[in-house]
């Protein structure tokens, strides 16, 4: 008997959903995405840290994108998203760790959190893909707002660091041809391009500070015929 389609419980626009879903679409696994509710969450109801992404692979649940992304390798070898060599495999993880907790916070949430347009379509999103009482569209977008007036603050304060944190990403692939000085696409790639290819696929303000990089549009163009394209989630 086949297996029913993965459920990745997801928002639009969680850089690590969009990671999980890009590593899905690269090893070519049927997925269906659960869009949670952000305040109420009753979607994962089942779960402790009430954070996205989550899959349930028949009913296996995976919590964290990154020990999504172990289990996905354990579960769905092929096509490989890690290097078979320990030295290779355990610095593509680190690179797969410097995406999430450096080149997201310094990129993705200054680009969708400081920019007014960004936000706005951010928050839109919650609107658009969950079951909203007529209350909660009133209030959500103007509430949401407040509620994460501290998040917004310092995302636009860093949106200073956005050319810095791109530098650092093509200083990265200098020695290409992926990240690493790998030969094949690994799930570092997959994160870094999962969350760049949404800005500029979807045309978010500030894509063209990406498309005006000649060694980042290279390395996508590299990327992208591997995996799904920045509408994965969100078409
Ligand atoms: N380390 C986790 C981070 C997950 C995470 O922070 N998810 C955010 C969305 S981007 C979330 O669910 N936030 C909900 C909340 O804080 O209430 C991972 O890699 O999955």
């Amino acid at each position: 008997m086949s297996r029913p389609p993965i459920r990745l419980y997801a928002f639009a626009f969680s850089p690590y959903a969009q990671k999980v879903a890009a590593l899905l679409d690269f090893k070519g696994i049927a997925y269906e995405p659960v869009f949670v509710h952000p305040t109420r969450k009753t979607e994962i109801a089942f779960s402790r840290r009430k954070l996205v992404p989550i899959i349930d692979d028949a009913g296996e649940f995976v919590e964290d994108s990154t020990e999504i992304a172990l289990y996905l390798e354990a579960s769905y070898p092929d096509p490989p998203t890690l290097p078979d060599d320990r030295a290779a495999r355990a610095e593509v993880l680190r690179l797969e760790r410097w995406a999430d907790d450096v080149f997201y916070g310094r990129f993705w949430v200054p680009l969708f959190w400081g920019v007014p347009a960004n936000r706005e379509r951010a928050m839109k999103s919650f609107l658009d893909t969950t079951a909203m009482t007529p209350f909660e569209r009133f209030f959500l977008p103007r509430v949401g707002g407040i509620m994460m007036r501290d998040m917004i603050a310092q995302a636009q304060a860093d949106l200073f660091r956005l050319p810095a944190a791109l530098d650092d990403l093509e200083t990265r692939l200098a020695s290409g041809p992926f990240l690493g000085e790998q030969a094949q696409a690994s799930i570092a790639d997959l994160a870094v391009f999962a969350a760049l290819s949404v800005v500029t696929d979807m045309n978010f303000e500030g894509a063209e500070r990406v498309r005006e990089r000649r060694a980042l549009l290279d390395w996508m163009e590299r990327v992208r015929p591997l995996t799904s394209s920045g509408t994965r989630l969100y078409g």
